[in-house]
């Protein structure tokens, strides 16, 4: 620590003799406690032009604070925005879905029934659009005479070079796909991933059935709906706390930006407009998740992980209300939807008074802007299935999501789904944004006026991602103004 600062103060100096201004030990001191290596040089030079214009070469600490002004006051004194914009607005926050945890049972009654309700919603979302028509059942498709055309609606079974192999409730048969077929077709097929449902547009040859194309349930096309509010909306991910990889420093660099906003003007703007922050999972690092785990944690329990992050969520603005749902890494089941984390560790978090513990995933509504909620673990089998999803290109995998309308189509590969009555995981209603986190790495897009954002990670490489060949990008904040629609990155490192 005193060797940072004696770096600092070295940095400090350098800059300062360049500029041709000497610093009192006192301004020199106020200069080290808010040290920002990005913003050094814009401050040193008002610095310079101040005391210029005070004819003097000698900087006083006065100089120094009216050229900070009063974020380095209010730093000094509270740490605190002297006015929090955000707090002028109402809340406005409507659960609009969050599974508690069911009874499930090892029943394939059950299960059968959770492959038709998949069929059954995604189906009826095909069926309602014009270009479904005509329509037949897939007995009755492949019982048409040649040059027959028509539409009909599948669950994907397997993908191969050639062919698809694909069902309904009643039937399974092959589907060819012509040795001719377009590059729209050829992608479209890249993305399609097994147990899917999709539409499928047909023409009998030889008996047999051959793919002229494929149509997606995918989302409509709609506006994004922005709101009079001048506010946003904080989005981040995999904070694992407890792990020796995680960035403390840097959570806690935003949280101090969250209370005073850093030192320009249009920084401590966007801090103060900060209304809601939501954490897509994997909060803590857990304990056992991945082998030899324990040699990569720094705190081995897991009541003594949430206990920790509590303390530090706990230095979040009151006003600030922080959504959060677990990921793989939490305290609660593994298969998906995964139900609220564990009461008795989420109590620790919801003792704040301002977080609100929900289920992954979840569908929640701030000010009439619908954020889909999901922490991502179906992204590892959506990289496996699909042609352009890899896992430093989460949103090509969201809109993979939302084109074929599941969080999770791939069953009986990585991710555990509860596959039980009725299927969860169906996208029904179509979110504004749809937040994500899991695979560590930062990216933002548009699908259809959707916002993506799969936020990141508060956590450094670990050995575990090394061996995976996993390069995240830790530190980064999404922040979303709902007034316009734009979304920000913001650094800590
Ligand atoms: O996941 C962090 C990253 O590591 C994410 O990109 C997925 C990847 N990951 C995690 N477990 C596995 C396994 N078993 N195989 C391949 N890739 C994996 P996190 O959930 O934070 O551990
Ligand atoms: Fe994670
Ligand atoms: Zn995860």
């Amino acid at each position: 620590m005193n060797q940072d600062k004696g770096d600092i103060k070295k940095r400090i100096l350098t800059e300062a003799t360049r500029l041709g201004i000497l610093l009192n030990p006192e301004a020199l001191l106020i200069l080290v406690e808010n040290y920002d290596e990005k913003s050094l040089p814009t401050i040193l030079s008002k610095i310079a032009e101040e005391a210029k214009k005070r004819n003097s070469v000698v900087v006083s600490r006065e100089v120094v604070t009216s050229v900070i002004g009063a974020s380095i006051r209010a730093e000094i004194s509270a740490g605190f925005h002297t006015h929090f914009l955000a707090k002028d607005v109402e809340d406005d926050i409507e659960i609009l879905k969050s599974y508690e945890a069911k009874q499930v049972s090892d029943d394939l009654e059950a299960r059968r029934q959770y492959f038709a309700d998949r069929y059954s919603k995604i189906s009826s979302m095909l069926r309602s659009r014009a270009d479904m028509s005509p329509y037949y059942p897939l007995r009755k498709a492949c019982s048409l005479p040649d040059r027959s055309e028509g539409k009909t609606i599948v669950m994907v079974y397997e993908k191969r070079e050639n062919y698809i192999v694909v069902e309904d409730m009643d039937f399974s048969t092959k589907i060819l796909i012509p040795r001719d077929c377009d590059k729209d077709l050829r992608e479209k097929i890249g993305r399609l991933l097994p147990d899917s449902v999709v539409g499928v547009s047909f023409y009998v040859s030889n008996s047999k059935l051959f793919c002229r194309s494929i149509i997606f349930p995918d989302v409509p096309i709609k506006k994004f709906k922005t709101i009079e509010e001048d506010i946003s909306v904080l989005l981040t991910s995999d904070i694992h706390y407890g792990s020796q990889k995680f960035s403390e420093k840097a959570f806690l660099r935003m949280i101090k930006w969250l209370r005073d906003g850093g030192v320009t003007e249009k920084e401590r703007e966007i801090s103060s407009r900060i209304k809601y922050m939501i954490i897509a999972g994997d909060l803590v690092d857990g304990v056992g998740i991945y082998p030899q785990q324990e040699k990569e944690l720094q705190v081995r329990d897991v009541e003594k992980q949430y206990g920790g992050l509590s303390n530090l969520l706990s230095q979040i603005p009151e006003h600030i209300k922080v959504i959060v749902i677990p990921g793989n890494h939490d305290a609660t089941l593994r298969a998906i939807p995964q139900p609220p984390i564990f009461d008795e560790y989420a109590e620790k978090l919801e003792s704040n008074g301002n977080v609100i513990s929900l289920s992954n995933p979840c569908m929640v509504s701030l000010h009439g802007v619908k954020f889909l909620i999901y922490h991502g673990t179906s992204m590892e089998d959506i990289a496996t299935f699909a042609k352009n999803a890899s896992y430093d290109r989460p949103e090509n995998a969201m809109e993979i999501m939302l084109q074929l309308r599941h969080l999770a189509p791939v069953y009986g590969s990585r991710t555990p789904i509860i596959a039980h009555g009725r299927d969860e995981l169906v996208i029904e209603e179509v979110p504004d944004v749809f937040h994500t986190g899991h695979v560590h790495v930062f990216r933002n897009g548009v699908y259809r006026e959707i916002k993506l954002i799969n936020s990141g990670t508060w956590q450094e490489r670990t050995r575990y991602q090394e061996q995976l060949g996993i390069m995240p990008t830790p530190n980064i904040a999404a922040v979303l103004a709902l007034k316009n629609g734009s979304v920000s990155q913001i650094r800590f490192d």
